[in-house]
């Protein structure tokens, strides 16, 4: 079951990626049962007028008929393939310009654990490896790292991106219900990296909203 907008779409298409291949199998191992029944050794077999001699030009086989058909087919399979992942990654990469108040959170990592900062319009709030975000809204992460080279990603939600010093990576979702999720650095990053785990905790949305504006210093 998806859990986020985003998900719904890496789940769609690798369905679609997943139907098309095992439809192509189907064909494929399909025909090369027949033909290795059909076209099998029998004391009269004798060799195809087309068989490949040592020395000699091959005769024209004149097979256009087939590589034509075969292209088309493929190009009929491929370019929705082509069209459906650029189209994904697009969609992914493209985080929505407006996200409410609360919902854009810098992601920083640290060896060995990542930081939260929520601007709340007063005093920055930072958590540590816990992520608070409401559900139903988009949420916008934008995603560096304090020292090394680290790889922010959320199991379940099957996004991630690279935590750069110096760089800024931006991910967005939005979760379809409320629940733990959990955070891990995909980069190996020191000797700590096999504990650098945190937790997403999508929150309804007036506990979400109840905790943020307890976060705002008066
Ligand atoms: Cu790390």
């Amino acid at each position: 079951m998806a859990v986020s907008s985003t998900q719904v779409q890496f789940d769609s298409l690798f369905g679609l990626f997943t139907y098309l291949a095992v439809a192509v199998g189907i064909v494929v191992f399909s025909l090369l049962i027949y033909f290795i029944v059909k076209y099998r050794e029998k004391p009269s077999s004798r060799q195809p007028d087309d068989t490949p001699i040592l020395g000699k030009m091959p005769i024209s086989r004149g097979h256009a008929r087939s590589v034509v058909l075969t292209l088309s087919l493929s190009t009929l399979i491929i370019v929705p393939l082509i069209v459906g992942s650029f189209g994904a990654i697009d969609n992914i990469l493209t985080p929505p310009q407006h996200v409410c108040q609360g919902c854009a959170i810098e992601v920083t990592a640290h060896q060995f654990y990542f930081q939260f900062t929520y601007d709340n319009g007063t005093k920055p709030y930072q958590t540590r490896d816990l992520l608070r975000v409401p559900v139903g809204e988009n949420v916008r992460l934008t995603v560096t790292s304090a020292d090394v080279f680290h790889d922010f990603g959320i199991i379940g939600y099957d996004i991630k991106t690279d935590a750069i010093p110096g760089r800024t990576n931006t991910i967005w979702f939005n979760p379809d219900k409320t629940g733990n999720f959990t955070i891990q650095c995909f980069e190996f990053c020191g000797v700590g990296h096999y504990n650098m785990k945190g937790t997403l905790m999508v929150m309804s949305y007036a506990a979400y909203f109840s905790w943020y504006n307890s976060t705002v210093v008066h």
